[in-house]
Order: structure tokens, then sequence, then C-alpha cells
């Protein structure tokens, strides 16, 4: 049974990395994974946002299949959110620990603060990390605009303890080299058991900050940041050469959405929180010597709801049968044979509980009728529907069918699963007083 490693950057952009074309940010280590590896280039998540994205990555589903499309009075998890991820879903980790696998979280859950929800409530063995974004503390600069936005402090939580919290930026430039600790730790206590390690980065989200050694040669703290996830990806790549893991560990590196307002998504349009391609294709690169095969690429649709299904198949273990699950076993694609059909007919953009657009192939129609041929016109800067009226017709048929199947803001869709909900939550540290005005500056 291989081990799986995944690493997820948060909103890390297309072109942020040196594989993907960055010509600004140094990233010596993920160009050695992806000579040794696999680059995918029509990689999509399942929203162009944090919290719907990381559902379908757990779930195998689109986030409006499990409810998490949207969250209870914000578009992501809040602290003290009533929603989380339900607990009648069943995780990757989940299927994994059912199966043996050793299971460990490190880094940014997202999925819901209440006990109900976190980590260890959902697969994993052992959990370290924060439970939503790293801006949710008191010096967000909506801070203190009442209800929701009282952030507490930061908490890092151990398994289901509060153990420390992120009061300044100097704690959130820990975060990369603390996670990775964390996270070989537990590889080497787990090294003679199959194991999913799976490590949520809350780099290079907002307030950037990055330990002194990469701030001191970067231009600004994102690029710092970039860096550091890079040195990050080395030290867990030599820790599985180190311990002669390397050819039984599937290491996949990716994004949870496109990459924010300062990113670069070249050559893709739009950005985070939109469903152009800039929102929801990301970076990715798999990494199995021997069975990944070096220095390749492939352009096939693949996306964040197939780790759920493809690491079942490569381990052995049972996708659940009871239930729909969207994500496809891209393992023969990830073996390198990459001139096989993409298992998707077709992939569909969501934008909260929205259905925005959908890709077939090289054809992504939005719903208002806009057709780009995304082979020819990866920025999608050419409205071609007038040309391919059967085209748009096929895909508009793709359209009516998820519709039906999973909804469309106010239609109901007759498969969608309940989101978790808790009564009476509770902050795990206490939400702040606001009456002080120090401390709502982002700096
Ligand atoms: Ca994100």
């Amino acid at each position: 049974m291989p081990n799986f490693v995944l690493i997820i950057i948060d909103d890390l952009g297309y072109g942020d990395i040196e594989p993907f074309g960055s010509t600004i940010n140094h990233t010596p280590n993920l160009c050695q994974m992806a000579e040794e590896g696999m680059k995918l280039t029509s990689f999509y998540a399942t929203a162009p946002l944090s919290t719907p994205s990381r559902a379908g990555l757990m779930t195998g589903c689109y986030p409006k299949r499990v409810g998490l499309a949207y969250g209870w009075k914000w578009d992501t998890m809040m602290p003290g959110d009533p929603y989380g991820l339900n607990p009648d879903e069943k995780t990757i980790a989940e299927v994994l620990k059912d199966i043996g696998y050793a299971t460990g979280c490190f880094g940014k859950w997202h999925l819901g603060d209440q006990p109900e929800f976190l980590p260890t409530k959902q697969g994993f063995d052992e959990y370290f990390g924060i439970p939503y974004s790293n801006d949710m503390w008191p010096r967000h600069p909506r801070a203190g605009s009442g209800d929701i936005w009282n952030f507490p402090h930061l908490p890092i939580v151990h398994n289901d303890k509060v153990v420390d919290k992120v009061e300044n930026m100097k704690d959130q430039a820990e975060l990369c080299k603390l996670f990775t600790e964390e996270a070989i730790k537990f590889i080497k206590k787990n090294k003679s058991r199959p194991f999913f390690v799976y490590i949520p980065h809350a780099f290079i989200h907002n307030p950037n900050s990055a330990r002194e050694e990469f701030m001191k040669n970067a231009k600004n703290a994102r690029e710092a940041q970039i860096e550091e996830v890079d040195w990050s990806v080395g030290e867990i790549l030599n820790t599985l050469r180190e311990l002669k893991l390397s050819n039984n560990t599937l290491v996949i590196f990716t994004s949870d959405n496109g990459g924010g307002p300062v990113s670069a998504n070249k050559p893709l349009r739009g950005r985070k929180n939109s469903s152009w391609e800039g929102g929801m294709r990301v970076p990715i690169i798999a990494w199995w010597p021997g069975n990944v095969p070096s220095g390749s690429t492939c352009d096939k649709i693949a996306t964040i709801m197939d780790f759920l299904p493809t690491f079942a198949s490569l381990a052995g273990a049972k996708v659940p049968e009871d239930r729909i699950i969207d994500g496809k076993d891209i393992s023969e694609l990830l073996f390198g044979n990459i001139d096989i059909q993409s298992p998707y007919d077709a992939f569909f953009y969501y934008w909260q509980n929205d259905l925005q657009a959908v890709r077939s192939a090289q054809w992504k129609l939005f719903e208002d009728g806009r057709l780009y041929n995304l082979e020819k016109d990866i920025s999608e800067s050419q409205n071609v529907a007038e040309l391919y009226p059967t085209i748009v017709v096929q895909l508009e048929g793709y359209l009516e069918q998820i519709r039906n199947d999973i909804g469309d803001e106010e239609q109901v869709g007759k498969n969608c699963r309940p989101v978790g909900i808790v009564k009476n939550p509770q902050t795990l540290l206490p939400r702040e007083d606001y009456s002080r005005n120090d401390s709502n500056t982002n700096k």
C-alpha cells in the first residue's frame, strides 16, 4: 500500500511557481519535483475559495453536493461557525484509515471549528494546525465590525485542544516551519506502516509573512512565503528519500484555489473568487519516482475531487458506494497513460451556490452563452459561441443535468446532502473586545 502526502498551498496562483512559468519566485525544490514527476496543466479546484474547495477535496464531491458551497453567513467557515463538514460524509482520511493507514493533518483545516467537525472527528489520527484562515484574527481589516467579525485570537490546535495562539506577524511567519516539522515527525513515527499526511499550509494567504532567512532575500513577504513553501517541499521530499520511502510514496503539491489580487495567474484570466480559469485552475505536481513518469505533463481535465477515489484505488480501499462521489480515479493519468480520455465528460464551475460554467474537452461555456476554446485560447479572450452552435447546445445540456442533480442558486438539486450543523456553537478562544481600536490593523 503506497503512502500519500498531500500538500495544499492556500491561494497559490497558476503562474506563481517556476515549473508553471514564474520568473519571479525562486522554487528549486518544486522544479526538481516536476523534473522527477508530472505536471497536470488542466487541474481544477472545485471552487475559487477555501472552504468549498477543501470540502471537495475531503469528500471527492462538488461542495454543493455536500452542503458546503457557501457557509452560514459568509462564503467560508468563520470562527464559531455553526456549519461544518457533515460527520456523515466519508473523508479521504476515513477511507484510508479504514484499511489501516496512519492519518495526520498538519495545517489549515477550514471545514468547521466545532468539536464535531475537527479533523480528529473526520478520520485523522492526529491534527496540528489552525482551524480556519490565518487572517481570521483580531488584526483582520474588518475585525470588530460586529457579529461574526469579532474575531478571537487565532488558535493553534493539537488534536482537539487549543495549545497556542498566533498573536503577531512573527507568529504568522513561523506557521510554514511549524506544520512542516510536525508533518515530518509524523512521517518518521509512522515510517513502517502506510500513512496519509495532509499538509494544508496557511501560506501564502494574507497576512503575508515568512521567516527572516526568506524575508531578507525577497522583494516582498509573499515572494518570501512562496520560497519558504518551496523549502518545505524540499524538507518533505528529503525526509522520504532518507527513509527510503520515495518509491512507495505519492506526493502531491497543489493549491486550494487560484491566486489573489497580487498573484501571477498568467496566462490565465481572472483570479481567486471568480470562475475564470485563474480562479479555479491551479498548479499541481505529482511525484512518485518509478511510478509517475519523470518530467511528464498531462493536460487532461482532472480535479481536486479525484484524490479520494484515486488514493482509494491505489491503496485498495473502498470508495463509498452508498452515495454519489463526483471525483474520478485518475491513477492511469498519473502513471503516464495520458493518451487516454479525461475521465470527465464535463466539469462544473460553481461560485458559491451559483452554477457559472462548464468545461468539456477543450470547450468552456458560461451560463450566459459565452464559449471559449481553452486549448487555443487559454486566456479566455475570444467568445466563439457563434461559430460552434452545436457545442453550445451540448454544453448547455450538461449544465441542465447538473442543475437537476445538485442545483443552481434557488433551484434545489435532487441529490444534495445536508451540511453539518451544531446548535450553540462556541469559538475556540473567546471573541475579542474591540472597544480598544488599536488592534484593527493588518500591519
Ligand atoms: Ca484559499
